[in-house]
């Protein structure tokens, strides 16, 4: 593990992506792994990019990582995939959208699956931003489809959230979640050759304006073709201004702050969760439990209070 680790520090490309895997797939050492890459982590602009399926995203995760390649980065891009654990067929679609850049050992590309993660896939995502980092890849850029209580939670795992608009979503913008607008610090309207761009400017800024706060100013919002890479110099320029502002001032600390507690709660959840589990239902208890409640031979409730019974500590 020692040499795999010091290989991953070292910028080997072959050694981050088992190193993932393994981070990914619970082996029982990940934890160990991930406190001996911690130190080196910390250093990495960690990106969020949301929107409705087929606005995008991947297009302009794509340019943007070429961007910052440009620039003598060594991009992290992790695209979390809402369908893919069903058909397997959308992880596909990235891989191939995404071709362009696969063949640069300079940008690494990763798709998660958002089903099958235990400790759920906020979670499983946290772990592989900070694998990333530590490999020294800036910017990690995380993809996902703006839908839901899991999308909502990774964004709040980078700093910076961009949200992807397309001309004529005009009722599903209004269908968005408050949350995703709350969320975006940058918005972003793709398919600028498209028509309808003044329309759903207008109807953008009226959003804004509801969850605007005083004496913040709006988000900034930038007009990009992705297809042909319109708009991406002032999408990256937007991001290094929001940096450079941001640069350890109060708001960006707290941010660090409140991300670092959701990341406690979620491991103290997930610890608790399987200690309890092992302690008050050892081998297959669980499923002979689970049968006699389905059998109508006890119920849920008096069962759990039985079973937690041990873990109440005697008020002296
Ligand atoms: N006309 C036009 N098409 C675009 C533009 N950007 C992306 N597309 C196309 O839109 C389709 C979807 O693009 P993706 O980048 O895969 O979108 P996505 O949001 O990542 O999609 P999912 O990951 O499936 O949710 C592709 O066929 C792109 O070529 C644009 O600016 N203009
Ligand atoms: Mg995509």
């Amino acid at each position: 593990m020692e040499s795999l680790l010091n290989n991953l520090l070292s910028g080997d490309t072959r050694s981050l992506a088992r190193v993932i895997s393994l981070v990914e797939n619970r082996a029982p050492n990940r934890e160990e792994i991930l406190s001996r890459l911690f130190p080196h982590a910390g250093r990495a602009r960690v990106i969020g990019v949301t929107g409705s399926p087929g606005v995008g995203k991947s297009s302009l995760v794509d340019r943007l990582a070429a961007h910052y390649r440009g620039k003598g980065f060594k991009p992290g891009i992790i695209a979390v995939d809402p369908t893919s654990a069903f058909t397997g067929g959308a992880i596909l679609g990235d891989r191939i959208r995404m071709n362009a850049l696969s063949s640069d050992p300079g940008i690494f590309i990763r798709s998660m699956a958002t089903r099958g993660h235990l400790g759920g896939v906020a979670s499983a995502t946290a772990d592989v931003v900070l694998v990333l980092d530590a490999a020294a890849r800036d910017p990690v850029i995380i993809e996902t489809v703006g839908v839901g209580q899991d999308e909502i939670d990774i964004a709040r795992l980078a700093d910076l959230s961009i949200v992807v608009l397309v001309p004529g979503m005009g009722d599903d913008v209004q269908a968005l979640k408050a949350g995703i607008m709350e969320i975006g610090d940058i918005f972003v309207i793709n398919k600028c050759d498209r028509p309808g761009v003044e329309k759903m400017e207008r109807t953008l800024s009226t959003l804004l304006s509801l969850v605007e706060q005083p004496g913040i100013p709006s988000p900034p919002v930038v007009k990009t073709i992705a297809t042909d890479g319109a708009g991406i110099d002032e999408l990256a320029g937007h991001i290094d201004a929001w940096y450079e502002l941001r640069q350890g001032n109060a708001a960006m600390l707290e941010k660090r702050r409140e991300s670092a507690r959701q990341r406690l709660l979620a491991l103290i959840r997930e610890h608790a969760l399987e200690a309890v589990l092992r302690s008050a239902f050892p081998d297959d208890e669980l499923e002979a439990a689970a049968e006699r409640i389905a059998k109508r031979e006890t119920d849920p409730y008096s069962l759990v209070r039985e079973k937690m019974k041990r873990f109440e500590t005697p008020t002296p």
